[in-house]
């Protein structure tokens, strides 16, 4: 499939206009009506807000269907054992990859420009991969590969099993909470190509999710666990630094998986050094009524010292809501629009392909909503604050929070 790559420019151009025509010429098999399969693109004019309101460029990767780029990139969340066809176009002025982190995907597929192949500007392609092991990976681009990745041209990979345990054999578990650490150095992403040499990046903002400081208090950015929930927070770090986290007693974390393997032995954990390109699958089971944080020191790897620390907030569901039946929850990653809600399993309502009825009650049981998805999300903007429960066909009710 990629020697579509090796097509002229041309070529690709059209691609990319039949794309935007409805891209029927191009999938045959899709019928008339249907949405097009999800699509990332990427983009190098993105703009993103620090926690003091100033703003840096970004560089980065979002959904098509959404037209915007974030930092860190969509949450991109498949079935293990799915067959995945990641579609990819690149309208930006330069060339880019996705490189799939810790994937067992094939050279061919793998992103790295040397031995697979480059998307230039205004070219496309499908990276097909077979998601056969679940777990907690990355992806990022891989063209001049520090200063591509430190722009914000990364995100995360979830690969679950409709069980709702860990692994073959591992433990169950309720929710996901997928925290990406990274950082980036203002004056590199104000000044990309002024920054020569690349690789020499101290960084001076460190974010979990692109978020820092206040912007992780946010309601909408916690961690909402009701009695009895545990939840798998997966970290992931495409940080310069050595991010090292602190988890509270009340959590009563336990790490089974490393690098989206299975541990031979699952251990109790306090804290937990996570280097850069890594990532670890902690459950953690809230005591009830918890309100605490995970704190995040980020060590400075050419000159030993803390140079900052940011937390991972938790909150407390009222009871009314566990009541409400066993369910996961959704959470932020990222939520840069936060007036739209997006079903179970996926950042993008696009890429979670369910076209059914949607039937969303509120924590007194209430139905709020009842209908179709526009494009696969749901405006929450004018919702009260508060816990809901979506409920999408017969998969497993999804619980979510909206805080304006
Ligand atoms: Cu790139």
């Amino acid at each position: 499939m990629n020697m579509l790559m090796h097509f002229p420019k041309c070529f690709a151009a059209f691609r990319w206009v039949m794309l935007l025509c409805g891209g029927l010429a191009l999938a045959p098999s899709l019928a008339m009506g249907q949405a097009l399969p999800p699509q990332l693109y990427s983009e190098m004019d993105g703009i993103h807000f620090l926690d003091d309101g100033s703003s840096v460029t970004i560089w980065g990767y979002g959904w098509v269907t959404d037209g915007f780029i974030t930092l860190p990139g969509p949450l991109l969340t498949y079935n293990e054992g799915q067959s995945v066809d990641l579609n990819f176009v690149n309208p930006s002025p330069e060339s880019h990859t996705i490189h799939l982190h810790g994937l067992d995907v094939d050279q061919a597929n793998d992103g790295v420009p040397a031995t697979s192949f480059l998307v230039p500007t205004g070219g496309d392609a499908v990276y097909s991969f077979v998601a056969d092991q679940a777990g907690t990976f990355l992806y990022h681009c891989h063209v001049t590969t520090t200063l591509h990745l430190t722009m914000g041209m990364y995100g995360m990979i979830l690969v679950k099993r409709p069980d709702q345990t860990l692994f073959e054999g591992g433990p169950a578990y309720t929710e996901d909470a997928p925290f990406l650490f990274s950082d980036l150095e203002v004056a590199t992403n104000l000044d990309p190509v002024g920054s020569f040499p690349f690789h020499d990046i101290r960084p001076d903002v460190f974010m979990i999710n692109g978020k820092q400081g206040s912007q992780l208090e946010a309601e909408d950015e916690r961690v909402w666990s009701a009695p009895g929930d545990t939840v798998a927070l997966r970290l992931g770090s495409m940080a310069y630094s050595r991010v090292r986290c602190h988890f509270p007693p009340e959590l009563h974390a336990v790490c089974h998986m490393s690098d989206g393997r299975a541990l031979p032995e699952s251990f109790a954990v306090d804290s937990l050094d996570i280097f850069p390109g890594e990532r670890f699958t902690i459950l953690v089971a809230p005591e009830e009524g918890f309100e605490g944080a995970v704190s995040c020191d980020y060590w400075n790897m050419i000159d030993p010292g803390i140079e900052d620390t940011q937390h991972i907030h938790f909150g407390a569901l009222p009871s009314s809501v566990q009541a409400l039946g066993d369910f996961g929850a959704a959470c932020g990653y990222p939520n840069p629009a936060s007036r739209w809600y997006h079903p179970a399993g996926a950042a993008s309502g696009a890429s979670n392909g369910f076209e059914g009825e949607v039937v969303v009650t509120d924590a007194q049981g209430r139905e709020c909503f009842r209908g179709v998805l526009q494009n696969g999300r749901l405006d929450v903007s004018a919702w009260p604050n508060g816990a809901y429960v979506a409920r999408c066909g017969d998969r497993q009710p999804t619980r979510f929070v909206v805080a304006h």
